[in-house]
């Protein structure tokens, strides 16, 4: 699959002058309806062991999640925001990538930077807790999860951009890297993604911008975030070419992300894929979506889940029986056993370091808090001790109830 077909000038149509040249949008435009591979002739013919691996690792994606999950109400993770649903996406973000390639992954993202190599108490740390990625990036070429929305675009951007000159200068060294960044469909409307895709296409980096557009923003629907008539249409306006695609097809996605990172690969600049998925669960284990959703559209979304999509596909096309299909289901209980054991194995964190790099030089108010903390922690060490700041020996408590201990 070609992303900007040969039939059209390649880049530029009209007189290229000083007020700029101008291109054809045709080329760019994304595709009306998202392309789709399952229930299609094409899956028929596709490769039957791409298609089972995709399987295997959309199984062991969804059972991370709930894992995960699980650790939420365990207390052993802090926070975890989960790509339930949205595995096709996850895990085929990292299948496309070669070893020398980055992905920019977002606090959604912790599933793609597992399925790209990282151990699973690793790309977790940060939901722990943790002031550190939990991870070498340099190791795995993964960026930090990032937190700030669309940071990570920019980041991708200025990665790509900077490799591909130092590849000019240096020939010998050049690895010829593309970057992904994982971006939602909140963080579409960000300053910064608008930066990273202007200058990612200005540059002609070699970059795949990855939206996955899950319906909502935390509890804001699509429709109150953007007019645009699709996110995918958003890359015109910068001049590079969109795509439009089944973000709960596998075989779709994996096509045409593979597509979209021979493109930049091919030095043909950036290319922004908008996948349309649903996010099946709540925005975090801290949010209650309830309140701005209704059972109706869930169960709906339920019925497109993107494994039971791709599991019919097998089963109907012979790939995958009961036996197969158990096996499987073994291997995601390991992987479950497994993260369980990782988290049985890590050292609990320093309470102490909370107040580490908060400043270079701590201000009063944190000296005042960490001193508070050392006192609180050596009283739950030795209860006889009176080292309760906020205990008064006339008796009354002063914490006004709040006492966490
Ligand atoms: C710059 C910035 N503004 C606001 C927030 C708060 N915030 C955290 S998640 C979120 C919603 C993002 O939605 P989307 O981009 O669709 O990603 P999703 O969570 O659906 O994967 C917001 C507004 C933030 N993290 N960063
Ligand atoms: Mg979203």
């Amino acid at each position: 699959m070609t992303i900007v077909h040969d039939s059209v000038p390649p880049d530029l149509v009209g007189s290229v002058g000083p007020c700029g040249p101008r291109r054809d949008p045709v080329s760019l435009l994304p595709e009306t309806e998202p392309v789709r591979v399952l229930g299609t002739r094409a899956a028929a013919v596709g490769d039957p062991d791409l298609a089972r691996d995709l399987y295997r690792r959309l199984l062991l994606g969804r059972r991370f999640n709930r894992q995960a999950t699980t650790l939420t109400r365990q207390g052993r993770l802090a926070v975890y925001p989960a790509s339930t649903g949205q595995e096709a996406c996850q895990v085929t973000a990292a299948m496309v990538l070669a070893e020398q390639d980055w992905l920019f992954p977002s606090y959604r993202d912790t599933l793609a930077v597992v399925a790209r190599g990282v151990r699973p108490i690793d790309a977790l740390t940060l939901m722990r807790g943790h002031s550190h990625c939990g991870y070498d990036p340099y190791e795995h070429r993964i960026a930090p999860l990032a937190t700030p929305l669309a940071t990570q675009a920019a980041h991708a951007v200025g990665l790509a951009h900077a490799a591909r000159l130092r590849e000019a200068s240096d020939p010998a060294s050049a690895e010829n890297l593309v970057a992904l960044a994982l971006v939602g469909d909140g963080g579409t409307s960000e300053g910064d993604f608008h930066e990273a895709l202007n200058f990612a296409a200005v540059l002609k980096a070699p970059v795949v911008f990855l939206v996955q557009n899950n319906g909502y923003a935390i509890s804001v629907p699509l429709a109150k975030q953007s007019a645009a008539p699709t996110l995918a249409h958003k890359a015109v306006g910068y001049g590079m070419p969109g795509r439009l695609v089944d973000g709960n097809d596998a075989l779709a996605m994996h096509q045409v992300l593979s597509a979209a990172v021979a493109h930049a690969r091919a030095g043909h600049g950036p290319v922004l894929v908008e996948a349309v998925t649903y996010r099946l669960e709540a925005h975090t284990n801290a949010d209650d979506a309830t309140r701005y959703r209704n059972a109706a559209e869930v169960e709906l979304w339920r019925t497109r889940d993107p494994l039971t999509r791709l599991e019919t596909h097998l089963r109907t096309a012979g790939l995958l029986d009961d036996t197969g299909a158990e096996r499987l289901a073994a291997q995601a209980e390991e992987l479950a056993a497994e993260i369980r054991a990782q988290f049985d194995a890590a050292p609990e964190p320093d309470p102490q370091s909370l107040f580490a790099h908060v400043y270079a030089s701590p201000t009063s108010q944190l000296r005042e808090q960490a001193a508070d903390l050392a006192a609180r922690l050596a009283l739950d060490e030795d209860p006889d001790a009176d080292a309760d700041p906020d205990h008064d020996h006339d008796g009354l408590d002063r914490n006004n109830g709040s006492d966490l201990r």
